[in-house]
């Protein structure tokens, strides 16, 4: 079995990654907490994505890496870059020194929140990061495209939606990313021969998505949950009201305003 190593493996989406991809990678587990102890074909590994030393150690051997680790809120920015940029470019980095193929990036929605409800985007829209967050994934989309065109690794970037055991609130009626659409979409990006660079949104085939869903199509994305069999119940419970832009709440001022030291 081909080996893949996973960064923040003990992380929610990691959690569902381990249970869904075992049995078809030997999987390598990496987290700076620690884990559960491994089962049959999987490795674990406690480290922190500031040390480049021990990210090269993991990327040894390994076929892919999906690289979920990182802030996935918004924070103090010092803190964000850290994590989230420096500690992609890490990835990165450790992966081309081993002359790993290829890489799935855990990148954001919140890269264009600040698009409109009401609008349906691609890929190929403007950015519009609606938090210190959303511009850290847009820094990790631009290192993925730095390293797929200067040194050919293959590169997946998937602008996760609202990953969920179910869809929670009006907006998850767009955003929602069910655990078995997370796994396919991993798997299609660890798979697809034709992939080079890509970005592709993240989420189930919602029928009220805002997301181009056609990135991921083309690596075989068949997205097999859909958010509208809760839409019912959801509207019932919390109203009709979609708000104002795609990224909500992590538009408002506040969201950012509460990290900064001084205001
Ligand atoms: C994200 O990128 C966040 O990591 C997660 O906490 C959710 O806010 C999600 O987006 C979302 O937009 O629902």
């Amino acid at each position: 079995m081909p080996r893949v190593l996973v960064t923040g493996a003990g992380g929610s989406i990691g959690r569902v990654l381990r249970a869904g991809l075992r049995g078809r990678y030997a999987l390598r587990l990496l987290d700076r907490e620690p884990q559960e102890p491994p089962r049959d074909d999987e490795e674990v590994m406690t480290a922190d994505l500031a040390d480049l030393h021990a990210l090269v150690q993991a990327c040894e051997g390994a076929h892919a890496v999906v690289h979920l680790a990182g802030i996935p809120v918004e924070d103090r920015f010092a803190a964000i870059a850290e994590a989230n940029i420096t500690g992609t470019y890490h990835v990165l980095e450790a992966a081309r020194r081993q002359g790993v193929g290829r890489v799935v990036l855990a990148s954001s929605n919140h890269v264009t929140g600040f698009h409109s409800i009401g609008e349906r985007i691609g890929p190929e829209a403007e950015p519009r990061p609606d938090t210190f967050y959303g511009v850290s994934k847009l820094a990790l989309e631009g290192l993925g495209r730095l390293y797929a065109e200067k040194f050919g690794l293959r590169i997946a970037c998937l602008r996760i939606g609202s990953f969920a055991d179910r869809p929670r609130g009006v907006r998850s009626l767009s955003t929602w990313l069910s655990h078995r659409d997370a796994v396919q979409l991993v798997v299609r990006c660890l798979e697809a021969a034709q992939l080079g660079y890509s970005i592709m949104y993240g989420i189930s085939g919602n029928t009220r998505a805002w997301w181009d869903l056609s990135s991921a199509r083309a690596l075989g994305y068949q997205p097999e949950d859909d958010a509208e069999r809760f839409a019912e119940q959801i509207l019932a419970e919390s109203g009709a009201d979609p708000g104002l832009y795609q990224g909500e709440p992590f538009t408002d001022p506040e969201t950012t305003l509460a990290h900064l030291a001084e205001r």
